[in-house]
């Protein structure tokens, strides 16, 4: 079979747009292609319409040496990736019409020899929902499902596992599934990672590879939630639960993540719903997790309004809005929900400080929410709300809050102020190999004499 030589990504979004650039970079012809003509025109010109660190450069490299065009309309090509929002409704039942309106668009211009891959994240069973799909449109093309190897057109699923803030990188160094819907079908998707993927690839099946995705999200979001649920226990037992963490991760099989106000961001609140979705007697624990971690803004409030006095008006400082440290991502940000929440007590003045945006969005300037900087929405407050560990915020000398109240969701302050200097004493394995000097260190000493 020929070497795939032309790619057409289908959504040029937060995970379509990075895989066009690195494609691109290694010399494939590639056609993004988005329902959004804004998206088009603004990557035709070479710049981009998302956040993340140096896509802008790539991006600009490859639209100006014409590896990378864009398009509203599909074109044809040797393979298609689809990397469409696969959103859930408000009864958390996915939302999969993203992939078909995608499938119905590339129906047309399919030919023998090209190959699907199902890039967005799915319940299990789509990728064979979408060659259903594909097959009905064009009956004159055989699909792996009805003809096994002697298939014309190629369908795989493999999804992206790709942390935002890091994208390029990681889409280059993690390892993927590749579930082909044949064998062929997986022998060809992995000839196309092969093209930019450093880390392994593992061939199974589409079904196996969709469970995949959604269980690695599913698995972060239960163990949040158990983070979550030993701070409650920790508040109830007075003690801290950043200690009581720090402490449990010193055993060498526990690795217990942290506490705060909720999990945000578009996946790891939103993935353990398609299995739920798909298993509800089977996912009890996958539920109460869902459950514990969407209830924190609530408990967050609740502690904050326990500190309010009465009758009096009381102004509040939120710090962070973004939904993890260090982004300037706010959507499905339970910084943002908490935010809101407080706008509804009485008496309350509520500041907010995002020191990674320049303007609140509308729906906090609406509500009366004011911006600051960190110091001056401290210096105004009665309460100060630590919701977000950005690194600005760590440079702040927990001492400046003097005696004003503090609801710390992230243990940034109140864990650093309570560390005690004597608190760990050196182990013999510790002394021993600091008297010796370390080794590393004694080489790199001798190299700098
Ligand atoms: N969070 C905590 N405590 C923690 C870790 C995270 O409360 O110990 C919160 C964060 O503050 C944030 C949310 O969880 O609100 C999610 O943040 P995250 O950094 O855990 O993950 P995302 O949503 O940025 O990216 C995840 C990643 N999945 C996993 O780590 C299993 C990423 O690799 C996926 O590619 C991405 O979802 C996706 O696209 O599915």
């Amino acid at each position: 079979m020929a070497e795939i030589n032309t790619v057409s990504v289908i959504g040029m979004g937060y995970i379509g747009l990075p895989t066009c650039a690195i494609l691109a970079s290694r010399g494939l012809d590639v056609i993004g292609i988005d329902v959004n003509p804004t998206v088009v025109e603004k990557v035709g010109r070479g710049e981009i319409h998302i956040v993340e660190p140096d896509l802008d450069g790539l991006i600009q490299k490859v639209v100006a040496n014409g590896k990378l065009k864009a398009f509203t309309e599909p074109q044809p090509a040797d393979a298609f990736i689809i990397a469409v929002p696969t959103p859930i409704d408000e009864d958390h039942k996915p939302d999969l019409s993203y992939i078909f309106a995608a499938g119905r668009s590339i129906a047309p211009v399919l030919k023998q020899g090209d190959l699907v891959v199902l890039e967005s994240t799915s319940p299990v069973g789509t990728t064979r929902q979408l060659e259903k799909q594909l097959a009905g449109l064009r009956p004159d093309l055989k699909f792996p499902s009805a003809f096994g190897e002697d298939a014309e057109v190629m369908v795989a699923y493999s999804p992206e596992r790709v942390l935002p803030g890091k994208v390029l990188a990681e889409l280059i160094n993690n390892d993927r599934s590749v579930g082909g819907l044949s064998v062929a079908s997986s022998h060809r998707a992995v000839e196309l990672y092969s093209r930019f993927v450093g880390g392994d690839l593992f061939m199974t099946s589409a079904e196996s590879a969709e469970l995949v995705k959604l269980t690695e999200n599913a698995f972060r979001d239960v163990n949040i939630a158990f983070a979550n649920e030993l701070a409650a226990v920790c508040q109830h037992l007075g003690l801290n639960v950043w200690e009581v963490i720090e402490l449990a991760n010193k055993h060498p099989r526990v690795n217990i993540l942290q506490p705060g106000p909720g999990v945000g961001g578009h996946c790891i609140a939103v993935d353990p719903y398609f299995i739920i979705d798909a298993a509800p007697e089977h996912t009890r624990l996958m539920r109460s997790s869902r459950r514990i971690n969407s209830d924190r803004p609530f408990t967050v409030v609740r502690d904050i309004e326990a500190l309010l006095e009465p009758g009096k008006t009381q102004t509040i400082a939120c710090l962070g809005l973004s939904f993890k440290p260090n982004i300037d991502d706010l959507r499905e940000s339970p910084a943002v929900e908490v935010v809101k929440l407080l706008t509804e007590l009485p008496d309350a003045r509520i500041l907010a400080c995002e020191p990674n945006t320049r303007a609140l969005p509308a729906e906090l300037t609406d509500l009366g929410v004011e911006l600051r900087d960190a110091l001056t929405a401290i210096d105004e407050a009665d309460i100060v709300v630590l919701l977000v560990d950005h690194r600005q915020f760590a440079l702040i000398d927990p001492e400046a809050l003097g005696d004003k109240k503090l609801v710390d969701t992230r243990g940034l302050w109140t864990w650093a102020k309570a560390k005690r200097p004597d608190a760990r004493i050196e182990g013999r394995k510790a002394r021993e190999e600091r008297e010796r000097g370390h080794p590393l260190r004694r080489a790199s000493d001798r190299d700098a004499a």
